[in-house]
């Protein structure tokens, strides 16, 4: 089974009809909207996809689907889709509310990388509650990764302090850092991350470091709402999508990388280990359609 058969497909290409005529089109807006792609990106897309079957005689519905898939494939993709991993250490962030699956995608990714020979460590930034690095550690072990935490209550900084020199002791590529959800206060957050920003110039001058915004895709437009705010408080270079399992609003990927002009880095599509990848728009479109 492919990675993107969890996805629910928007189904509209799927054989009601036969000719490109109004019905179509609207149909297709329909659903675009109904995945959560937004009003004015769907509009955009669509103009876009009648404007090249005109141009280039396409008149059949199998036509209109790979025109489509190049359009959509087009919006997502950005110069920098990977992580950038320049520096040892490198070192990803990752932020966003409650619950969105942060720490799962840590672990997930930790077991990835160090699968692919990559030496990880774990930073458990998110000291509010003593069970947030339980699961990190849980996590950790799963992967056969190093964690680095500290009790319950301190201060993220340090944590991140600690876990950059076990970092440059063990000579590890990478430094991936959890952190509570904290939406809430959006002023708590930018200290929060200003001063870990200062702690990394500090101890590491130069590292490439990245910020990754995690969002839920069950969340729908709400998740784009949360992006908005994260990026105002947060130099954001990626998104990392959870839960795109089972849903029909894989439409939301498009909203996000628009508004935000951020790639989409990695997505989400389960609970088990295997179940985050990097993102590739082409297949991904492939699965929406
Ligand atoms: N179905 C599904 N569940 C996920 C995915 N990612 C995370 N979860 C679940 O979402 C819940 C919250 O995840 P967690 O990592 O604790 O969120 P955090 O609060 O942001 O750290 C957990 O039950 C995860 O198993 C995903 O891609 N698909
Ligand atoms: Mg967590």
């Amino acid at each position: 089974m492919g990675f993107f058969d969890k996805i629910k497909k928007i189904g509209i290409f799927g054989g009601l009809f036969s000719q490109l005529d109004d019905d179509f089109y609207e149909e297709l807006e329909e659903s675009l909207v109904m995945a959560d792609m937004g009003a004015d990106l769907t509009m955009e897309a669509v103009d876009e996809l009648r404007e090249r079957c005109r141009e280039q005689g396409i008149k059949d519905v199998e036509g209109a689907r790979a025109c489509m898939r190049d359009i959509l494939a087009e919006m997502l993709t950005f110069p920098n889709m990977t992580v950038s991993l320049e520096t040892t250490p490198a070192v990803v962030l990752f932020i966003g509310v409650n619950g969105v699956g942060k720490t799962t995608s840590i672990g997930k990714l930790a077991a990835r990388w160090k699968n692919g020979g990559c030496k990880v460590i774990l930073a458990a930034g998110d000291t509010f509650r003593a069970a947030a690095a339980d699961q990190l550690t849980i996590w950790a072990e799963r992967a056969g990764v190093d964690i680095v935490k500290q009790h319950e209550g301190a201060d993220p900084a340090a944590v991140v302090y600690d876990a950059l020199n076990a970092a440059r002791a063990r000579k590890a590529d990478v430094v991936l850092v959890d952190t509570a959800g904290r939406l809430h206060n959006k002023q708590n957050l930018m200290n929060e991350l200003n001063k870990i920003s200062r702690v990394i110039d500090r101890e590491c001058p130069g590292t490439s470091r990245e910020t990754l915004l995690v969002l839920d895709a069950t969340t729908g437009q709400n998740g784009l709402v949360q992006a908005k705010e994260f990026a105002k408080a947060a130099g954001i270079t990626g998104i990392v999508l959870t839960k795109l399992d089972g849903t029909a609003k894989g439409g939301i990927v498009l909203a996000i990388a628009k508004e935000l002009g951020v790639p989409v880095k990695f997505v989400g599509v389960g609970e088990g280990v295997d179940d985050l990848r990097p993102f590739d728009p082409r297949e991904f479109t492939e699965a929406l359609l």
